[in-house]
């Protein structure tokens, strides 16, 4: 949910209001659950302009963990506290509370905002973050369009047990992600493919063989 006010110079202030809490999702075709913002997986995309300040009112929905969001590429000049690092520059937002985020898109460039609290990154919460010049100025580059490619692993297992894995002694992985995915979306079952491939089998690792070769 996002709401614009316009400011001096052209600037606004860009509110959201998100519900961070898990769902059930089948980012892949199996459903598993993740971290979702307002229901939803990967989080909205938010959009500003350079001197635009964004304010984000996150309610943790988790039911028994903290949440913090790190804003990956904006440097928080005057504003460290904004800056997500659990225990670091705040306290973990508190199962129940609200917290609001409130900085300012600083300059021109492509990043994402991710959970930087445990693993929350890898179980689904993050989102693009995009500022553009500022109003009047033009970028550098000229370009037919704008693609925008969250690219990520996806573990079936939970971020719970890779955590534990790697903080075992002896450590232990729990392997490879089961798919890669593209702005939230993969493919796990390959059974769905074979009509590509018509090879008439099921199996990822004979399909992987056959287009290595
Ligand atoms: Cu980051």
């Amino acid at each position: 949910m996002g709401v614009m006010v316009r400011g001096g110079n052209g600037a606004k202030a860009r509110h959201f209001r998100w519900e961070v809490g898990y769902v059930f999702w089948s980012p892949d075709c199996e459903e598993n659950m993740l971290i979702g913002i307002n229901g939803r997986y990967p989080g909205p995309t938010i959009h500003a302009k350079v001197g635009d300040t964004i304010v984000v009112e996150l309610k943790n929905s988790l039911p028994t963990e903290g949440i913090v969001i790190h804003w990956h590429g904006i440097r928080q000049f005057g504003t460290p506290w904004a800056d997500g690092t659990a225990a670091i520059s705040q306290c973990p937002i508190k199962p129940d509370e609200t917290f609001t985020y409130r900085f300012k898109a600083d300059k021109a460039g492509t990043y994402f905002y991710h959970g930087h609290y445990g693993m929350q990154r890898s179980a689904g919460l993050y989102g693009s973050l995009i500022v553009d010049v500022a109003q009047g100025e033009k970028e550098p580059f000229h370009y037919d369009g704008e693609l925008n490619l969250l690219l990520s692993d996806w573990y079936h297992q939970s971020m719970h047990s890779q955590m534990l894995g790697l903080s075992s002694i002896p450590f232990r992985w729990i392997g490879e992600p089961q798919s890669l995915l593209i702005n939230g979306r993969g493919q796990y079952n390959c059974s769905l493919a074979a009509h590509i491939l018509d090879d008439g089998s099921s199996s990822c690792q004979i399909k992987a063989m056959i287009v290595r070769h």
